[in-house]
């Protein structure tokens, strides 16, 4: 097993600062005993927000904190200030995000200064993270807080494997489309290898958006994106069975009881609600509901109590405060209208409960009333079925909750329909003994099988096998195990050839292509390669000439442009290679024009020796219906012409068949008698290459897609770890 870092915005551990010093307190909550044994287990880290703003500590406070932390709690903190509290935490995330993925797109507040601090406290996040990766690590980041960090850990340590689960819900597109920083929060989450969620709905939804904002086709939850596969996939988190159902014999749980016990009565039956205060919860609407069934069902007065625990949870925002005040009045006005002398219909409790009072609350409950107007998962109806140990009790749930999706035997709900609310109320009370307790046997299995524990289990083994898994049902030998032979092979060769494709190849593609240019070290990789006499090496792209030979000025490489169009040898000036007929392109160019004309958002552009057709920024419904069309009327025009149709990321291109890479063969081939060939390349284009190289040849496929060559390697990390291999083992 690596080692495992996870980072969640709070640390399982919170710092205070009291008379006596600082304090250190362990949270039990459902995340904290999931990953327990992973985090305690060899060099597990966890990493997050201590609970202490960074303003209230002096250096050495925080250096303390830090050692305490690290020695004893095998935690990292990430201090914050209250001010990033405030706009990151409390603004971005929780007025912004939050809102918005609930679907409250008018509570949704858009702030610029908030992005801004909640880009800060990422890189924070980062910083913090950076010196504890290594290359057996792999990394598991949580929540809505920290959407940009896996990215940010990707860019830096491309070989870490990195997991992400979104606890909330992710909206549909429609809605999520919305979120002005839509790209970034999307490209942040993509630097994962894996994305977790509750449901299967919201990874519907997150393959929607990928797909809609940045054009990423998806295939059995699966998403290729630079070089990368992207697992996208559910893991419907649990709870910790074992705590929920033990028996307990404390003082304290037996005073709980007795208390519940006393205040019903012998026929006073309860429902129960239990929710940390958020307008997501529909809190208000439950409590009308209850209204409702007594209105609608008078038999119920003096026979009822709704128990509503509102655990307080950012009380310091104000549309939370007002939250609790419309709660208050409304819970008044229930009581005020059909209370009696000898019976009070709702008990309100605004305040937190250890957790074993909590359950004895669960196990006294004759209803549990779940109803968010949306709710990512919602542990507390988990937490309710696995403390019935007895199998009694009944659950009714809102369908806009994520567990609904795993408790269909129950009595679900429109958590907006009043009226349905107080008659599945009515159902769960009337339901008779021997119906519940064949519901709850199914109900009650499935959450005792799938805990907090086997949900992250589950996670961690899927993140641990997902690239491995996709390359081993692939075509083309891993080349790394052969890396040795090769070495030999160079060492022994004294005439050299050495095809570099560059995108994707030499370095990792960028979403600006300028930023794409060779960094220092490229260059002087490429530099020592080509001193060498022995060797003659071709850097072959689909680049144009003025860009490959601006990047590569002063050294003494070849350079092939425009996939084979124009050639720089050591040295010399560009030369045309190929004597283009572009005669074509009248007959081919108004057609294109035309399809374009039907598909908004789909451009033709025309270049040296193609039309290129592409359609990045249609409705990938529409591309699905319209593009086969536009293929079989260019086929049909072009069957009689030396001309290709070629299909890349989002475009397809209209080409002289005559200008490929293979050229790249046809030209150094039969200069010498090469006794080492090698080719490296990660794009389809590179396999016209890859087909014209003699058998013994190493023709090096970079990624996953299908290839003619005859080995593999994973990224241009890869790629440029085995040529700095060669270079060393020629000075050795
Ligand atoms: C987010 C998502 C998703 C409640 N009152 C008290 C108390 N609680 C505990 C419950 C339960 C937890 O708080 C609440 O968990 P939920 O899942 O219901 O909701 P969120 O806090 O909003 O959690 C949610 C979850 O993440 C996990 O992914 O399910 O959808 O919004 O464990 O028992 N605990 C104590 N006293 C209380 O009074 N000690």
């Amino acid at each position: 097993m690596n080692k495992i870092i996870f980072i969640s915005n709070r640390l399982p551990v919170t710092v205070t600062r009291t008379e006596q010093g600082l304090e250190y307190h362990k949270s039990i909550g459902g995340l904290a005993t999931g990953l327990k044994s992973y985090h305690e287990k060899g060099d597990g880290l966890w990493v997050g927000w201590p609970g202490i703003p960074a303003d209230d500590l002096t250096d050495s406070e925080k250096k303390e904190i830090k050692e305490t932390l690290i020695n004893e709690y095998k935690c990292v903190p990430v201090f914050l200030t209250q001010e990033d509290i405030d706009k990151y935490y409390y603004g971005f995330s929780n007025e912004t995000i939050w809102p918005l993925f609930h679907y409250f797109t008018n509570m949704t507040v858009y702030n610029r200064d908030n992005w801004e601090a909640y880009v800060k406290v990422n890189q924070l996040f980062m910083e913090a993270v950076n010196a504890y990766i290594d290359s057996e690590t792999m990394i598991w980041v949580h929540d809505y807080q920290l959407m940009l960090l896996p990215k940010m850990i990707k860019d830096e340590h491309y070989e870490t494997k990195i997991g992400f689960f979104l606890h909330i819900p992710f909206p549909s597109f429609e809605i999520f489309r919305l979120m002005i920083t839509r790209q970034e929060l999307l490209e942040g989450v993509l630097g994962s290898d894996l994305i977790g969620f509750h449901t299967f709905d919201y990874v519907r939804h997150f393959l929607s958006s990928t797909r809609r904002i940045l054009g990423l086709e998806n295939e059995m939850n699966t998403i290729y994106h630079e070089e990368r596969v992207i697992k996208v996939d559910v893991f419907p988190m649990g709870v910790d069975y074992d705590w929920f159902s033990r028996k307990i014999d404390s003082p304290e749980y037996n005073a709980q009881v007795k208390e519940i016990e006393d205040n019903l009565g012998d026929d006073v039956r309860m429902i129960l609600s239990i929710d940390r205060l958020d307008y997501t919860k529909g809190i208000k609407e439950r409590i009308k509901s209850y209204g409702r069934l007594l209105e609608k069902y008078p038999e119920y007065i003096g026979k009822v109590r709704l128990n509503l625990i509102v655990a307080p949870s950012r009380v310091e925002v104000k549309t939370y405060s007002d939250l609790l005040h419309e709660i208050e009045i409304l819970v008044s006005e229930v009581n005020g209208k059909y209370g009696t002398f000898s019976w009070m219909p709702v008990w309100f409790y605004f305040q937190s409960f250890p957790q074993e009072n909590l359950i004895a609350f669960y196990r006294h409950a004759d209803v549990l009333l779940v109803t968010p107007l949306r709710d990512g998962m919602n542990l507390v109806v988990k937490e309710y079925i696995a403390a019935r140990t007895d199998l009694k009790g009944m659950v009714v749930i809102s369908e806009t909750t994520g567990a609904a999706s795993e408790l269909g035997e129950t009595v679900i709900v429109n958590s907006n329909d009043i009226n349905a609310i107080a008659d599945g109320l009515h159902t769960a009370l009337e339901m008779p003994e021997s119906e519940k307790m064949d519901i709850n046997k199914v109900i009650h299995k499935r959450v005792q099988r799938y805990t907090v524990e086997f949900w992250a289990e589950h996670f961690i083994e899927t993140l641990q096998s997902t690239e491995d898994e996709i390359f081993k049902t692939i075509s083309g030998v891993n080349l790394l195990p052969k890396v040795k032979d090769l070495k030999k092979d160079y060492l022994n060769a004294d005439k050299r050839l050495i095809f570099l494709d560059y995108d994707g190849t030499l370095v990792g593609f960028k979403s600006i292509p300028i930023k794409a240019k060779p960094d220092k070290a490229l260059l002087e990789m490429i530099k020592t390669l080509v001193a060498d006499e022995k060797n003659t090496v071709v850097i072959i792209s689909g680049r144009d000439h003025y860009t490959l030979g601006e990047w590569f000025d002063g050294i003494n490489v070849n350079l092939i442009a425009s996939h084979g169009l124009w050639l720089k040898e050591n040295g010399y000036e560009w030369s045309l290679k190929v004597n283009m007929d572009n005669a074509w392109k009248e007959t081919i160019a108004p057609m294109l024009d035309m399809f374009s004309d039907r598909m908004p958002g789909s451009i033709v552009e025309e270049k040296d020796y193609s039309l290129a057709f592409h359609y990045r920024q249609c409705e990938p419904s529409l591309v699905e219906i319209k593009l086969a069309e536009v293929k079989e009327a260019i086929g049909s025009m072009i069957a009689s012409k030396n001309l290709e149709i070629k299909a890349g990321n989002k475009v397809i291109e209209i080409k002289d068949a005559s200008i490929n890479k293979g050229l790249g063969a046809d030209i150094f081939l039969p200069r010498g008698s090469y006794d080492f060939i090698m080719s490296i390349g990660d794009d389809k284009t590179d396999e016209d290459l890859f087909e014209r190289l003699p058998e013994d040849a190493y023709s090096i496929k970079v990624g996953i897609d299908d290839t003619v060559a005859n080995y593999r390697l994973k990224s241009h990390t890869d790629v440029r770890k085995l040529l700095k291999a060669l270079i060393e083992s020629d000075k050795a």
